[in-house]
This record gives structure tokens, C-alpha cells and sequence, in this order.
């Protein structure tokens, strides 16, 4: 006979309240010693939790503190249930029963206890105190209305209004939108109503002027990157949004998803050693007719080079030296292959290209081992550890439906609900990092063409 028995439980813990602590006790009551697993935020996100509002961190904190609570872990994947269970020889596994029959199949484990729920207080219900947000669209293209169907999901979130100079395109969409009411064809007027948001998604040389304008009226803005196709106006924009007090953030959603956000967590961890090069391709059959007119000819880096650039920046940090290798048709490039050169000698590879299709993957090499994400590696799911001895090599899933954009718009809202002006998925120099690979590549094309209109007019 054991003469400790050892009971475990799990939960997020948002805003730790009276009905956690209840249940916390309930729990303890059935043993002698208790095991909290605190679920990590990816993992909350990637089982549909967006809206937690505090830190993994923090609520890790609030449970350690508890002196009943004997251990505290962290919970990262769907698995890890059973692992814990037989890895600290757990006697009971305790849950509110809200999750009443979920949890039976850990029977064959252990002992499975639902213990009765608290009535009348939840951490949802503490979130309402705070406001909702009143989104507005900029724009009306191929993506808005999977933009407002992932919004959807989001629910401290109301998109309810829509702009686009195109009066008659407006005026029919808002007849057929279930959620979109409002149509304007002013932006003046359309920034002078109740919205405290926008998301932007027009062309890219309109981003610029309408983000500018936007903060000015004291919008928070999320705008499809680039933000803007020159550097300085970039810095102008992030030093605006600063001073305004407003949040400026890239709709790079990549940046946002659970899996990413685990993957530089593992890359930071050092599993893989010293990483010494980041391999990313992005390519695309865009066709013109889904594009408004000039669209185009921004050329592959502008459009696609943010992601292979994300990827690189978040991993390898800023980059000291960039070459393209650019490949192009009537004056913009249809592909580009840029190396850029980090710290300790890493090196970055981006592959971008339109109108060229290729395998979309991604690998991150080390001094131990390497990271492969396979096609599309931008709407991460699915990461595999590798090292040269196979048996080592891990999998992680983190399945999500649609294209992962709820990821992106729940942090944005919740980032201007708790009053903060930066999120640590994509921090502002992150943003100038990232961006600094197509900016320079523009700067230097347009040196290109001054130079070859002085060698003409010679
Ligand atoms: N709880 C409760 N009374 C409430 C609210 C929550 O008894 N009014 C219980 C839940 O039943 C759960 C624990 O407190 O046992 C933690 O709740 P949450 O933070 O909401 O976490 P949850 O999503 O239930 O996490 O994989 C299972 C999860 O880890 C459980």
C-alpha cells in the first residue's frame, strides 16, 4: 500500500476565482498529495480557448501560491494526460464535472473523479466587464469575408462595418452579410462612427495612407503586411500608432498560431542546439483577375516575402546582410531567392515566388538536430523534431480549422482590451525586422532604375 495518495487535476485557470479554488479543494480532499496542471496558452488556443486573459506565467503563479497545491506543471499537449498519470503514479484524476464522461478513457489508468462545478461564476463572465470591440473592414476583397467569418469565433468582437471607394460593390455586400450592416464609400465618415478598430486589406501601396489615417482618428489598426512600401514611412506609422496610443499590428497570421508559437518555444528550449540556418519557401498562383488592377505588379518579395521573413527574424534574430537573386518579367519579379546573414554566421534562405509553384516547406537546422514543417509551413499545424538517431524524432499537431485567422484577430482584441500596445507574437521591431528584407529590396530597385535612366539619357 501506497501511504500517499496522490490526486491530479487540470485546468486554465483564468482570473484563479471562487468556483477554481472550490474545485482545487475537492480535489485535495480525495488524497494526500495534489498535481495542478496549468494548460500552456498555445495549448489553450489550439483547443479553442482564445479569449484567456492572462499569461501562462501568471496563472502558473496564482495556482504555486496556493499552499494546499502541492505541485504545479505545465500542460502542452493532448497526450500528456496519460503521460503525467503514469509518470508521477497518480491515484485519482479529478475534474468539474462539466467535463462529465470526457475523461473515461484515462479510467485505464487511474481512478476518474467528476467533482460538482460551482454554479453561477466563470471566467468567461468575469471577461465581460470588459467592452466589446467595434470592428471596421477597409477594403473589399477575395479575403474579407473569411476575415469576418473567423471574427466570428471571436467573441469579444463585432465586425459590423465596411469601407471600400467602390459605393455599388459596398452597398451589395452589406445587403448580403448577415453581420456587416454598414457600408461606406467615405472613409472620412466611415472613421468618424463608433469602431475602435480597423483591418485593412487593400492594395499594398493604399496601406500607407489609410493606416495613417486611421491612427489619426484613434483607431487600433491591423493591416495585411506590408504596412508600408517604404522605410521610412514604416517608422513613421509605428512612431504615430506610439504617440496616438493606438495598437498598429501586421496581419501576418502565421505569427499568431498556436503551433508557431510552440515551435520557437521547442527552437528556444535548445533541442535542436545552435540553430545555424532557417530555410523557408513561399509561392503562389495569383491570378490577376482576383487582384485590383496594379496589384501585380508590386511583384513576388512584396507580396510574399513576409512570411519566409517572419520565419528567419523570429528564429535567427535581425539580419546583418541581404542578397536577392531576383528573377522577373516587365519591371517587378516573379521570384526571388534572398539569403541574409545573423548572428554567430546563421544563415536565412527565402524562396518567394508568383505565377511559380513550388513545396511550400520549411526547415530550421541545428547543431543537434532540425525542424521540418511541412507545406504550407505558414498555416502551421503540424512540426517534426528530427535527429540523426530516428527513435528521438518527435511529432507535434496542433490541428485548427479554417485558415487561421481567429488566432490572429483574438490576439489583437485582447491586446487592446488589456491596454497593451505590443504583443509578444509579433513585438514592433520584429515588424521593422521582418519588413527590412522588402523595403530594401524595393530601395535598391528603384537605385537600379535611377541608374539606368541616367546611363539613357547620357
Ligand atoms: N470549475 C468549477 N466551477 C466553475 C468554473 C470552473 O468547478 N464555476 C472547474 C472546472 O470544472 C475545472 C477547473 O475548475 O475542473 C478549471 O476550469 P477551467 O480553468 O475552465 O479549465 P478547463 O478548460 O475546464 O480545463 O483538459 C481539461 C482541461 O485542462 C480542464
Amino acid at each position: 500500500m501506497k501511504d500517499k495518495k496522490t490526486v491530479i487535476t487540470y485546468g486554465t485557470y483564468d482570473m484563479l476565482h471562487e468556483g477554481h479554488m472550490r474545485l482545487l479543494k475537492r480535489a485535495k480532499a480525495l488524497g494526500d498529495y495534489l498535481i495542478v496542471g496549468v494548460t500552456d496558452e498555445n495549448y489553450d488556443r489550439s483547443r479553442g480557448k482564445l479569449n484567456v486573459v492572462q499569461s501562462t506565467k501568471k496563472r502558473m503563479k496564482a495556482i504555486e501560491s496556493l499552499d494546499f497545491v502541492d505541485k504545479v506543471i505545465l500542460e502542452t499537449h493532448k497526450n500528456q494526460k496519460v503521460e503525467d498519470i503514469k509518470k508521477y503514479d497518480v491515484d485519482i484524476f479529478a475534474i468539474g464535472d462539466d467535463w462529465a464522461g470526457f475523461f473515461d478513457y484515462l479510467s485505464e489508468y487511474t481512478h476518474v473523479e467528476y467533482l460538482p462545478r460551482t454554479e453561477g461564476i466563470s471566467s468567461t463572465q468575469l471577461r465581460e466587464k470588459f467592452d466589446l470591440i467595434k470592428m471596421g473592414i477597409v477594403g473589399l476583397g477575395r479575403d474579407t469575408q473569411a476575415f469576418i467569418d473567423a471574427a466570428e469565433f471571436v467573441s469579444n468582437v463585432k465586425v459590423n462595418r465596411i469601407y471600400s471607394p467602390d459605393f455599388l460593390a459596398v452597398k451589395k455586400f452589406t445587403k448580403n452579410s448577415k453581420t456587416v450592416k454598414y457600408g461606406h464609400d467615405n472613409y472620412d465618415e466611415f472613421l468618424d462612427t463608433s469602431i475602435s478598430a480597423v483591418y485593412i486589406d487593400t492594395k499594398l501601396t493604399e496601406h500607407y495612407k489609410l493606416i495613417k489615417r486611421a491612427i489619426e482618428a484613434g483607431k487600433h489598426v491591423l493591416c495585411e503586411n506590408p504596412l508600408a512600401l517604404d522605410k521610412n514611412e514604416l517608422k513613421e506609422l509605428l512612431m504615430l500608432a506610439k504617440k496616438r496610443k493606438v495598437l498598429l499590428l501586421s496581419a501576418l497570421k502565421t505569427a499568431f498560431l498556436p503551433a508557431f508559437n510552440q515551435l520557437l518555444k521547442e527552437i528556444n528550449s535548445g533541442v535542436i542546439g545552435e540553430v545555424k540556418e532557417v530555410r523557408a519557401t513561399r509561392t503562389s498562383l495569383y491570378k490577376e483577375k482576383d487582384y485590383p488592377d496594379s496589384f501585380m505588379q508590386q511583384g513576388a518579395t512584396n507580396i510574399l516575402s513576409s512570411y519566409p521573413s517572419l520565419l528567419v527574424n523570429k528564429v535567427l534574430g535581425k539580419s546583418k546582410n541581404l542578397t536577392f537573386f531576383d528573377q522577373g518579367e516587365d519591371g517587378y519579379d516573379v521570384s526571388n531567392l534572398i539569403i541574409s546573414k545573423h548572428k554567430d554566421g546563421a544563415i536565412g534562405v527565402s524562396r518567394v515566388a508568383t505565377g511559380i509553384k513550388s513545396e511550400g516547406d520549411a526547415v530550421i537546422s541545428g547543431t543537434k538536430g532540425y525542424i521540418y514543417i511541412p507545406a504550407p509551413w505558414w498555416l502551421t499545424k503540424k512540426f517534426y523534431i528530427r535527429f540523426e538517431d530516428e527513435h528521438k524524432s518527435q511529432v507535434f499537431n496542433y490541428e485548427f480549422e479554417g485558415r487561421g485567422l481567429r488566432y490572429m484577430i483574438a490576439e489583437f482584441a485582447s491586446l487592446i482590451q488589456r491596454g497593451k500596445r505590443k504583443s509578444k507574437m509579433l513585438t514592433p521591431s520584429d515588424m521593422i525586422g521582418i519588413n527590412r528584407v522588402l523595403l530594401e529590396y524595393n530601395e535598391r530597385k528603384l537605385k537600379e532604375k535611377k541608374s539606368k535612366k541616367a546611363k539613357g539619357s547620357r
